[in-house]
């Protein structure tokens, strides 16, 4: 059955250039944003030379399949925020002109998040940790000034990046060493405060992690019975190829929606490398020494494993699919396999195939079963 979509796609892509080439229509005029289009948002993550306009061959891409954008990087706060007195806006405001420009969902990422995070941030000039009173004032003023300056014009922010560990506890962050768990219904509060109409997310990682699931829940209910707004959870989708399973993917999908919020997959992507730790989820602080037998496929992927990939991939759009009335955004993380943080991740230097679009930017088989099926 897995087999045979596979095959079917690869059959729709080929009759679909072989139709482009008769009737000169190029297969480029089909789109995921207009098969998806009463369906959830489809969204993509963009580096800044894409939002610059540099990299044609990925624009390309991002205008005629997505209908909204997050940013990759240029929003974290050792980018934004570099100094206490000194905010750098020039790549988020090209980001976000780029997507006006475009007429995109704009989504912000990230507000509050331990990684990346400007050293200044938690710590005076002796490099110990401010007072918790020193932290809530640089956290109003990052929070205030940032979606205070994109407001009505960023749609959707994640407020709270990751603070939960795959057991549920709260990661033992510099936010939380200082300000105890108080520190997420905080920057809840300051980003509704700047700007009441942009929506509120949580986003993590292995979310159909059952500890993590529970811990997300909890969080969700607390802010919400505080009457603290949140709209969504986003589930990262950091995947591999025997991990998570759909079904558990499905459980915290559920048990997030039946809190009332939406569910969004937010980086949505999907490793075919070894891992070198186990299931080790996203966390950017994982880091492993090259060795060539971890990067298997260097130069192309073999079939069986494109389509082990291809029907994977597929298996979840369905997923989405099916959930459609409490799914309201799917942003993959990256346009082509040759931008994705997978390849160096969490070993440099590797090559891996995570995205809808190849090396060549063309679309994978699952691209064409998602618009057609
Ligand atoms: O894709 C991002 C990569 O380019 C950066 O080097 C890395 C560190 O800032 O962050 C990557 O994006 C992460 C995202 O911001 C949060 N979830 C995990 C993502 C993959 O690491």
């Amino acid at each position: 059955m897995k087999k045979l979509s596979y095959t079917l796609a690869v059959g729709w892509m080929a009759a679909l250039l072989c139709t482009g080439c008769t009737r000169q229509q190029p297969v480029q005029e089909i789109s995921l944003k207009e098969a998806l289009a009463d369906k959830f948002l489809i969204g993509v993550a963009i580096n800044s030379t894409q939002a610059a306009g540099r990299d044609t061959a990925a624009t390309r891409i991002i205008r005629q399949h997505f209908n909204s954008i997050v940013a990759e990087n240029c929003m974290k706060s050792e980018v934004i925020h570099p100094e206490e007195d000194r905010y750098d806006f020039t790549l988020s405001d090209q980001f976000v002109e780029f997507g006006e420009a475009n007429d995109m969902y704009i989504i912000g990422h990230t507000l509050i998040w331990h990684s990346q995070l400007s050293p200044w941030f938690c710590v005076d000039e002796a490099g110990k940790n401010v007072s918790p009173e020193v932290l809530t004032e640089r956290m109003r003023d990052h929070i205030h000034t940032i979606v205070g300056r994109y407001k009505g014009r960023i749609k959707g922010w994640d407020v709270v990046n990751e603070a939960i560990e795959d057991d549920g506890s709260y990661r033992k962050s510099k936010f939380y060493e200082i300000l105890g768990e108080e520190f997420i219904p905080m920057a809840f509060r300051l980003a509704q405060e700047a700007d009441p109409d942009a929506e509120l997310y949580y986003n993590d990682f292995s979310m159909a992690h059952p500890g993590k699931r529970e811990g997300v829940v909890r969080l969700v209910k607390q802010l919400q019975e505080r009457g603290i707004r949140i709209d969504a959870v986003g589930m990262q989708g950091h995947m591999q190829l025997d991990f998570p399973t759909v079904e558990a993917f499905e459980e915290s999908m559920l048990a997030f929606a039946a809190t009332g919020v939406k569910v969004m997959i937010t980086e949505l992507d999907m490793t075919v490398l070894p891992s070198p730790g186990q299931h080790v989820g996203a966390n950017v602080e994982a880091r492993f020494g090259y060795e060539k037998a971890m990067n298997p496929y260097p130069e192309e992927l073999p079939e069986d494993v494109s389509g082990l990939w291809n029907d994977r991939m597929d298996d979840f759009f369905k997923l989405f699919l099916k959930h459609r009335a409490i799914v309201s955004r799917v942003t993959l993380w990256g346009v082509a396999d040759s931008d994705s943080w997978r390849n160096d991740w969490p070993m440099e230097g590797r090559t891996d195939y995570p995205l809808l679009f190849d090396r060549n930017h063309q679309p994978k088989p699952v691209v064409y079963q998602v618009i057609y099926d």
